[in-house]
């Protein structure tokens, strides 16, 4: 009996352990995608993301705070001069996609854009 319970307990153990592993490197595998923002652009300025996979944005804002906002998409990062932000984000819907800055940040705020592919 107490056999039988010992084996129990490490069959979950390695179950578990198994189960953060697979986590991990699911984590590992997500796509990074670094954007620096700067007066009056985006480098790079498009983007190619997949439906339904996640991506790490990363948004640096060089010379003064910046924001990253798209109108048909939920996403939106505002960072501060000097600061990079991450988060994760999952398409899920195919098209273009038109992101602004949402911080103003001089003469040419309004043309500071950045095309996001969303494709299958
Ligand atoms: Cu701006």
């Amino acid at each position: 009996m107490k056999v039988k319970v010992l084996l129990s307990g490490v069959l979950v153990m390695t179950g578990s352990s198994l189960l953060v592993q697979a986590k991990a490197h699911a984590k590992e595998s997500t796509e990074r995608i670094e954007i620096v923002a700067k007066r009056f652009e985006y480098v790079p300025q498009e983007i190619n993301v997949k439906m339904g996979s996640p991506v790490k944005i990363s948004l640096s804002a060089k010379d003064v705070d910046h924001g990253l906002k798209f109108s048909d998409v939920d996403l939106e990062m505002l960072v501060k001069k000097g600061e990079t932000k991450e988060v994760t984000f999952t398409p899920d819907k195919v098209g273009d996609f038109v992101g602004q800055c949402s911080s103003f940040c001089g003469a040419g705020h309004g043309t500071m854009k950045l095309t996001m592919h969303v494709t299958e």
